[in-house]
């Protein structure tokens, strides 16, 4: 047996082969079925002429619609016209599974898409993305592995809120309340004290009841924590690692890139160093460009637009006023009014990426910081006791992977840079 990428070879010309998959596109003209098969490395085209294959073989090949599985047996021969190049001329066509009429057609609006979501992942967009995300997570992996960093596996039902507490999804934990993980920050931070460096790849909750391009309720987040790292050299880190990732996917997907008419040059330009813009000076630039923004002004996704259309790099925001971010960031002595923190956005218009900053360890601040949240310091004793017990500088980050993937692979909307997105709207399928 075969894949498809393998049948599709000058050097078999000629020779017989066995490949298995689905019907992509199929058609009859006389006693000819032309079916486009397609495997998770390719499609192929295949020929069944009637007087080549048994009768019953013919006939089932005429009847089966697409996503019927099949196996087939036949010689490679070369033709232009075939996708790819090659088709196979069929000896044997068996129907392994006949698909019943596929609820898909060519062009469906976007919510039966999603209705039909479990079907629609199997298109060759999809399968693309798929891939492309996974290379830019082995890439990621293999960084952090390469730097010394341990992967660790923190806590999904948490009792802690790290980020914004109006988009905490609330759970029944038996007989009290708990909360979903919006971010295993402050449990990474309470792993380097014997780890140094780790990282952790989960799901994170946000409660986003906004419907936008570049929110889910659920979403892949891959976070960093080190020890007696400043905020300077955590973004070092986020550039080594996101062109690592970057890189590995230019070298992995090169087909699947080409199939979303994504350009590799511009992905493989992506290299150290990045661009760092302040907060304030963000402001300015914005101000001059007619936007209405001033100091405390949050950068929304028509800010984050604005600032990275034209660059072909992604940029470093640093040093935000407080009033827009958590209360675990360390304070910049440069400007009490500001964290030492950066958010990084990826360039053509996408916006954030990245978030990320040097910790706070300084008790009094952080309790300070807690009371003024409205928290209860109960649930943060422990978080409280890292700083207690042999504190050091340390600085960690953020990174969406559906964020980076919907950069990498230019989607209009995130929702297509994970299998089954979960939406204010949508838990279905
Ligand atoms: O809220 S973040 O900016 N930061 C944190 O959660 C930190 N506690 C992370 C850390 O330092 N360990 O989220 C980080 C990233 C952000 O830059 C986005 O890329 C992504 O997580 N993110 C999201 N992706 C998809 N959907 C939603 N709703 C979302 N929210 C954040």
């Amino acid at each position: 047996m075969l894949q498809v990428k393998e049948a599709l070879s000058k050097g078999l010309v000629g020779k017989k082969v066995r490949v298995r998959g689905w019907i992509y596109r199929t058609r009859s003209s006389g006693g000819i079925v032309f079916a486009v098969l397609r495997d998770s490395t390719g499609i192929i085209q295949v020929t069944v002429k009637k007087d080549a294959v048994a009768d019953q073989q013919f006939e089932s090949a005429t009847k089966a619609g697409i996503e019927s599985s099949v196996i087939v047996e036949g010689e490679v021969a070369e033709d232009k016209r075939a996708p790819g190049g090659y088709e196979i001329r069929a000896s044997s066509f068996e129907v392994i599974g006949l698909a019943e009429a596929f609820p898909i057609t060519e062009y469906q609006s976007t919510e039966l898409l999603l209705d039909l979501r479990h079907l629609w992942i199997r298109s060759r967009e999809q399968t693309a993305v798929a891939r492309i995300k996974a290379a830019l997570v082995r890439g990621g992996r293999e960084w952090f592995h390469d730097n010394g960093y341990v992967e660790v596996n923190p806590p999904i039902v948490t009792g802690v809120c790290p980020e914004d507490s109006t988009t905490l999804f609330q759970l029944k934990y038996f007989d009290r309340i708990a909360y979903l993980s919006q971010s295993a920050q402050f449990y990474l931070e309470s792993l380097i004290y014997s780890l140094e460096k780790v990282y952790a790849i989960t799901p994170s909750f946000r409660a986003e009841k906004s419907r936008t391009p570049r929110h889910l309720a659920e979403y892949w987040h891959m976070e960093m924590e080190a020890a007696w790292v400043d905020n300077e050299e955590n973004m070092k880190v986020q550039e080594e690692l996101v062109s690592a990732m970057l890189r590995n996917a230019v070298d992995e997907c090169p087909e699947e890139l080409k199939l979303l008419k994504r350009d590799p040059a511009t992905l493989k330009k992506v290299e150290p160093p990045f661009d760092r813009m302040k907060y304030e000076e963000a402001m300015d630039y914005l101000q001059k460009k007619g936007h209405a923004v001033s100091w405390g002004s949050d950068l929304g996704a028509i800010e984050e637009r604005a600032l990275t259309l034209d660059r072909e790099l992604p940029l470093f925001v640093i040093n935000y006023p407080k009033e827009l971010k958590p209360f675990y960031m360390k304070e910049n002595p440069e400007d009490p009014r500001t964290y030492k923190n950066s958010d990084l956005l990826a360039p053509e218009g996408f916006g954030e990426i990245i978030g990320g900053s040097e910790r706070e360890t300084d008790n009094t601040l952080i309790i300070e910081r807690l009371r003024d949240k409205g928290e209860s310091l109960d649930s943060y004793q422990w978080y409280l006791d890292l700083r207690k017990y042999g504190s050091v500088p340390h600085s960690g980050f953020g990174l969406g992977l559906e964020r980076i993937a919907t950069w990498v692979c230019k989607l209009e909307h995130i929702r297509d840079a994970i299998p089954y997105p979960r939406t204010v709207a949508r838990v279905y399928p």
